[in-house]
């Protein structure tokens, strides 16, 4: 077997008011964000909590073609995927492309949180949206 994965790297939320879901979650967690951001590629506004070694993403649509407006339209608000931290994305990406898996980016795109990214499709994963994440050094 081989594993990619160092830990996981954040769990994303999807939510309707990031304002209003940044106070919830200060609140819950005793922390407030450690950063925003807007992703403006992914029609996102973010912002993030640390947990320990592990993150925890709020994600706002900024426009109603994004992913995440379309999630919260389906499904209503809640956990949008689950992020891996990889030492390699390319090797990664490579490796999962060879055993099967749909990945939804032929290259690594940057994301939120200065990363690297590329999700698999949640229908390779039982149901969970899976992004795999490198930091950019
Ligand atoms: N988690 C689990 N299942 C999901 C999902 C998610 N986040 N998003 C969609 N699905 C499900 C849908 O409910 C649907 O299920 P059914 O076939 O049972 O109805 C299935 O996946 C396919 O959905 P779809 O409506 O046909 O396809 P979409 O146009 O919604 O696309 C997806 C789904 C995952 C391919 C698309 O959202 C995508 O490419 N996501 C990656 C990019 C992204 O999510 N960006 C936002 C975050 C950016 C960031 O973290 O910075």
């Amino acid at each position: 077997m081989t594993t990619f994965f160092q830990k996981v790297e954040h769990i994303g939320i999807a939510v309707r008011d990031i304002h209003v879901a940044n106070e919830h979650y200060s609140k819950l967690l005793g922390v407030p964000p450690y950063k925003s951001e807007e992703v403006v590629s992914e029609h996102v506004i973010t912002s993030f909590f640390k947990v320990g070694e592990t993150k925890i993403e709020l994600l706002q649509a900024t426009h109603e073609d994004s992913a995440i407006a379309k999630f919260i339209e389906k499904r209503g608000e809640g956990m949008h995927h689950i992020a891996y931290d990889v030492p390699d994305i390319v090797a990664a990406m490579q490796y999962f492309a060879e055993q099967g898996y749909t990945l939804l980016q032929q290259q690594p795109k940057r994301g939120a949180d200065n990363k690297l990214i590329c999700f698999i499709h949640p229908k390779n994963c039982h149901g969970v949206l899976t992004e795999l994440c490198q930091e950019i050094s």
